[in-house]
């Protein structure tokens, strides 16, 4: 399996965090994918290249210009302001509010972000890039014939809506990749996210196409991030009802129940009939995740990935979440090496 990754991750470590009052570390951080990297290495997926130059028309073609440019501009704006923290949203457009563009950049953060947590530096949107460019170029391989690509991403993704960022995300990488399948000629793509958390950005963004399906499994909303998306009656719109699918799952949920999630997920890819398929890659499903509440232990990641080779498509693997540091290379391979054994 080829693997794409840039050390251009390394230029997004917020040093804050707001968590529980705190600012913290950030549970999201550039070890994350030292290590994945190093269990890659150790089990002789070594196939690892960087990715071409980015084509800013692919993201594009997924989020809106103005929130491109917000992001390309926010960290000059916040130390023009005199500001010398790092970027986090202090006051947001809520419903009862007026949803107009603000000037000052106090205003423009809040615009654009969804959620506190996530800070932006000075290297955030470099980084972003680089992920979307991982992705991109993952997808390339896939859509010139190979079975699987791994696009070892970060910062993750699929939290970013079409014009918002947070839970960590700033670029929807996996959408982006699905956008460039159908792009590259692929009718139908379908989105399998796996991470612990609803991807509410990739559902934002194809909500109301028929063209991608996505499917989610996650932790139930009146429990987990995101909170305010991912429940069981979110179905699509429009032209896209039907083509939405949630599997809210309870605290402590095991392999057992979460497989039969994943079961029923595949059914559907394969009724449906795509012709490529991008699996958001979280593996903060594990028992021991620190933000994450499921019971997936190590051998399970393997067992799912030969599930997913089943579906017998072109797949892209892009990395999302993941938080137990020391089992997530083991976690992030074993799905891999269980998808390539079970092809
Ligand atoms: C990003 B990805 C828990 C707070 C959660 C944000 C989590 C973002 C997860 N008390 N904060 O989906 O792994
Ligand atoms: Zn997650």
């Amino acid at each position: 399996m080829k693997i794409i990754y840039s050390d251009e991750h390394r230029n997004h470590f917020a040093q804050g965090e707001v968590y529980g009052g705190e600012l913290v570390t950030p549970f999201e951080r550039p070890s994350r994918i030292e290590y994945i990297m190093r269990e890659l290495r150790a089990r002789k997926l070594t196939d690892i290249s960087p990715p071409d130059v980015l084509d800013m028309a692919a993201v594009a073609r997924v989020h809106a210009p103005d929130f491109i440019e917000f992001l390309e501009t926010a960290w000059r704006d916040w130390t023009a302001a005199g500001y010398r923290g790092e970027i986090i949203a202090t006051v947001f457009p809520v419903p009862g509010m007026r949803k107009k563009p603000a000037k000052f950049i106090d205003g423009r953060v809040g615009y654009y972000a969804h959620s506190v947590e996530t800070a932006i530096t000075a290297g955030t949107w470099d980084a972003a890039r680089s992920s979307a460019a991982v992705a991109l170029s993952a997808q390339k391989i896939v859509a010139n014939g190979a079975r699987s690509a791994f696009a070892l991403c970060r910062p993750p993704g699929h939290h970013a809506h079409r014009n918002l960022y947070g839970g960590y995300c700033f670029l929807n990488n996996a959408a982006i990749a699905a956008q460039a399948f159908r792009d590259a000629g692929a009718k139908k793509v379908a989105i399998l996210d796996v991470d612990f958390h609803h991807g509410n950005g990739t559902q934002d963004i194809f909500y109301e196409r028929s063209d991608v399906l996505f499917l989610s499994l996650h932790g139930e909303p009146e429990e987990a991030y995101p909170h305010f998306l991912g429940y069981a009656d979110e179905k699509g719109a429009g032209a896209g009802e039907g083509f939405n699918v949630n599997y809210p799952l309870p605290r402590g949920t095991p392999f057992g129940p979460w497989a039969e999630a994943l079961e029923d997920a595949c059914g559907r890819i394969s009724k449906f009939g795509a012709e490529a398929l991008v699996v958001s890659l979280g593996v903060d499903t594990y028992k021991h995740d620190p933000i994450s509440f499921f019971g997936l232990d190590s051998r399970d990641f393997a067992a799912y990935g030969a599930r997913i080779a089943k579906l017998k498509l072109p797949a892209l693997f892009v990395m999302e979440g993941g938080y137990a540091i020391d089992a997530i290379g083991v976690n992030t391979v074993n799905v891999l090496t269980g998808f390539l054994g079970g092809a």
